[in-house]
């Protein structure tokens, strides 16, 4: 854990030149400080300035003049950190900040480490984990449903969630203790049947918030959509029609493709992260047999797999092989190269039933609109009910929710069994721990390090 006695300080700001670059220190001795190097233009003392007030000046380290700049000063608790805080705003040019930080540090104030600030506003209480996740999210979100997700979650709309599960937790775990406790006022057994259904309840809705975690990871990192299939069938070509501009190499020889090659996009407000890969033969090729490799474990992992065919060829016996491997849910079978045949009947329909196909030509660029709308289509499909709840989990999260949900149903069981109730009482503890570990309060430590751990320098 960071020593929180000492003062420390960090630009704030992105690295390169800008319109205005920012230094923050925070701790008990930021005014002082801040004091060493900023001469208020009307002479203004920092202690005397009024909590969120503003001072113009400029910066001094000694004698030698460093910027010009504005002060603000916010006094714990009421800061981001809790603690007291000094925002300096200069110009936004690198060596005028790091300048500005040496100054600093030369009087014995600590840099930042990365997530230092946030990790402090976590352990001061003005923040929980939830919404110190969310900063994250929001700062690296390529995409508006993710913004706009993580400012809700900011806000507090996932902790409230989490927060409301606990306040009924403990009041189970309350009457349940008032039942232990005062056998005569409780006819026995009436509580628990009261709760019964109310944890049937508390379940399905955390099952809606586990729901959000697929949609969450793809919103945070894409939908990974691979393409697989035989060499020379048209899988590079099909990537470039997608993207627009010849990224993949593309020649008439098979094997072409070795590598997995990534690359994003967005496709109607869903951030995609588009894999081509090798085509799929046995092969003597040991750079090949790896690119094979790739491929094989590409597709395992993909929330879509593009598996494309050649048309002209038909459906080939080892096309075959590998479609029966695919998840048709999770599979949009590509007939590519219509533009070489004269009768797009498929003559080989019956054998890839279940299997939804779009046929196309990545050539001709013909029936790509149609995929697109595919693709979109097997999205909305899936289990999104997030843009309605505002709330995506993480992964950790989506760990404690699962470990929290276990408790309550072994608490349910334990119900129908006729369990008694202090046993019901410690699953109900273990659950309300496990949420606990969502917004902070019962999580590790270790965890909480790894967590801020992750923030950039200066958050
Ligand atoms: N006529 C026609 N040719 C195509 C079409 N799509 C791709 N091709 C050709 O098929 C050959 C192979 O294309 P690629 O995109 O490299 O195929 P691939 O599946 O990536 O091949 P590997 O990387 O070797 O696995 C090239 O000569 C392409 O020009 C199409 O729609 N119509
Ligand atoms: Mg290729």
């Amino acid at each position: 854990m960071f020593d929180q006695q000492e003062t420390i300080a960090a630009i704030i700001t992105a690295q390169g030149m800008g319109a205005m670059g920012a230094v923050r220190i925070s701790g008990s001795e930021a005014f002082e400080a801040a004091q060493f190097l900023f001469r208020s233009k009307k002479g203004t003392l920092i202690q005397d300035m009024p909590h969120y007030a503003l001072a113009y000046g400029w910066i001094y380290d000694g004698d030698v003049l460093l910027d010009q700049a504005l002060l603000l000063k916010m006094k714990g608790p009421s800061s981001f950190t809790g603690e007291d805080v000094v925002e300096l705003q200069c110009h936004g040019g690198p060596l005028v900040l790091a300048r500005l930080l040496q100054a600093l540090v030369s009087r014995g104030i600590r840099m930042a480490k990365p997530g230092e600030f946030s990790q402090r506003a976590f352990l001061n209480g003005k923040i929980d984990l939830t919404q110190a996740e969310s900063v994250m999210d929001l700062v690296s979100s390529s995409n508006r449903v993710m913004a706009e997700v993580a400012v809700q979650q900011l806000q507090g709309s996932l902790s409230g969630k989490i927060k409301a599960f606990k306040e009924k937790i403990i009041g189970w775990i309350a009457s349940i203790e008032a039942e232990i406790d005062f056998p005569d006022e409780f006819p026995v057994g009436l509580v628990t049947s009261v709760f019964e259904s109310e944890i049937k309840v508390m379940i399905q809705q955390i099952d809606a918030l586990l729901e959000t975690a697929a949609y969450g990871r793809i919103y945070r990192e894409g939908l990974r959509l691979v393409f697989y299939g035989r060499p020379n069938v048209g899988k590079s070509s099909l990537l470039n029609g997608l993207l627009q501009q010849k990224r993949a190499i593309v020649t008439a020889e098979p094997g072409t493709t070795r590598d997995v090659l990534e690359e994003r996009m967005m496709i109607q407000g869903i951030p995609i992260l588009l894999m081509d890969t090798a085509g799929v033969r046995d092969t003597g090729n040991l750079a090949e047999q790896e690119g094979v490799e790739r491929a094989r474990g590409a597709a395992a992992q993909a929330d879509l797999v593009l598996f494309v065919l050649d048309l002209a060829q038909g459906l080939t016996e080892e096309d075959l092989l590998l479609l029966r491997d695919l998840d048709p849910e999770k599979t949009l079978l590509i007939a590519n190269k219509a533009d070489l045949v004269t009768n797009r009947v498929l003559s080989f329909e019956e054998k890839v039933k279940g299997f939804e196909v779009c046929i196309l030509s990545a050539m001709e660029q013909e029936g790509i609109d149609a995929l697109i709308q595919k693709i979109r289509e097997r999205f909305e499909s899936g289990t999104l009910t997030a843009g309605n709840e505002a709330v995506l989990i993480n992964h950790r999260q989506e760990g404690a929710l699962f470990q929290a949900r276990k408790a309550l149903e072994s608490a349910q069981e334990g119900l129908l069994r006729g369990e008694t109730t202090d046993l019901l009482s410690i699953d109900l503890q273990d659950a309300w721990s496990y949420l606990g570990e969502i917004t902070g309060e019962t999580v590790k430590e270790a965890v909480v390090t790894e967590i801020f751990a992750r923030f950039c320098l200066g958050k």
